[in-house]
């Protein structure tokens, strides 16, 4: 481990597992225009710092330091995530959205009292959405009337909403989803497939409901992103070739195949709140191949999709 100190007046969240430094080169050559739809930049603290509401203190990610990532996978293109330890304080993703030269565009998020002019200059940094975090340990409860207000809003300027949540809780969520889907009317799009417990069967019912969950409303997306969340078998290839993370295939591969023009792919990185391992994100993009099988698919998951949603003034 590198130890990268946070900056400024922040410390780390105690055994904080810092990004992997000089990832393998995939043995994938990604196709043209590859987006990194899910990834986040941490400050760097002292530039940008941390939210006094955070629920963890990571080390720093700089925009830089994503864009040498980016270039050295082989991605053209970057879609950056507001993390949960910066808050509503968006300058960070903003800015690093700012300096790509038109190539990341961003996702924030808002409370009920954001002007509409702090939305119109997040729109003209490059940010095309909002999420809503439904993940306990990362966020305090926000009212649902507050982020159907927040969906409204945003719906003008064509921003679709970003949700993550667990598993467990579709249930729960699925009236609130269904009223931004149908009566707001805007596109959803969900983090790491509702994050499924992959020790359950992929044909048993609690995927199942997901899977419903897309059908039955048409603009819904789902990122199949985070075999290293989510994975219980782990990083450990069980023969010479990449096969970590086998726990997760069968439920990314059934997303990838069910809706293939609405899938989307992310790196995540630099992870946070990984506890037992870091990934090498040369081998993250290794996986791609075992759940977007053929290179139609992957031209599906990693350059039309994204590019359909967040550059669609470039799409024909
Ligand atoms: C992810 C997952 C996590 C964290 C955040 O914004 C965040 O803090 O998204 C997590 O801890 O599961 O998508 O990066």
């Amino acid at each position: 481990m590198s130890g990268k100190p946070t900056s400024g007046d922040f410390e780390k969240t105690p055994g904080w597992l810092d990004w992997y430094e000089g990832p393998s080169r995939p043995r994938l050559q990604l196709p043209a225009g590859s987006v990194d739809a899910h990834c986040h930049v941490f400050g760097p603290g002292a530039e940008f710092p941390y939210a006094p509401e955070r629920k963890y203190t990571p080390c720093d990610a700089s925009a830089a330091q994503l864009f040498a990532l980016r270039d050295r996978l082989g991605f053209a293109r970057n879609v950056i995530v507001q993390a949960t330890c910066h808050g509503a304080d968006n300058r960070a993703m903003a800015a690093a959205c700012a300096a790509s030269g038109g190539r990341a565009r961003g996702v924030a998020t808002v409370r009920r009292s954001v002007a509409d002019a702090e939305l119109r200059a997040l729109h003209a940094a490059g940010v095309r959405g909002v999420r809503f975090n439904f993940v306990r340990r990362l966020v305090d409860f926000t009212p649902k009337d507050e982020l159907l207000e927040i969906a409204a809003r945003i719906k003008p300027l064509g921003w679709h909403v970003v949700v993550y949540f667990e598993a467990q809780d579709l249930p729960e969520l699925w009236d609130f989803f269904a009223a931004v889907h149908d009566d707001v009317g805007v596109s959803v799009v969900v983090d790491h497939m509702g994050r499924p417990d992959v020790t359950k069967p992929v044909d048993g019912p609690e995927f199942a409901l997901f899977l419903r969950f897309m059908r039955e409303h048409a603009n819904v997306w789902s990122k199949v992103s985070c075999p290293e969340r989510l994975s219980v078998a782990g990083p450990r290839a069980l023969d010479g070739e990449m096969n970590a993370y086998r726990d997760v295939v069968p439920f990314a591969r059934t997303v990838v195949e069910t809706f293939p023009d609405r899938v989307l792919w992310g790196t995540d990185w630099p992870h946070p709140n990984l506890k037992d391992h870091m990934p090498d994100d040369g081998l993250l993009v290794d996986f791609i191949p075992h759940i977007a099988v053929t290179p139609e698919l992957q031209r599906g998951l990693l350059v039309h999709n994204p590019m359909r949603l967040y550059w669609p003034e470039e799409t024909p």
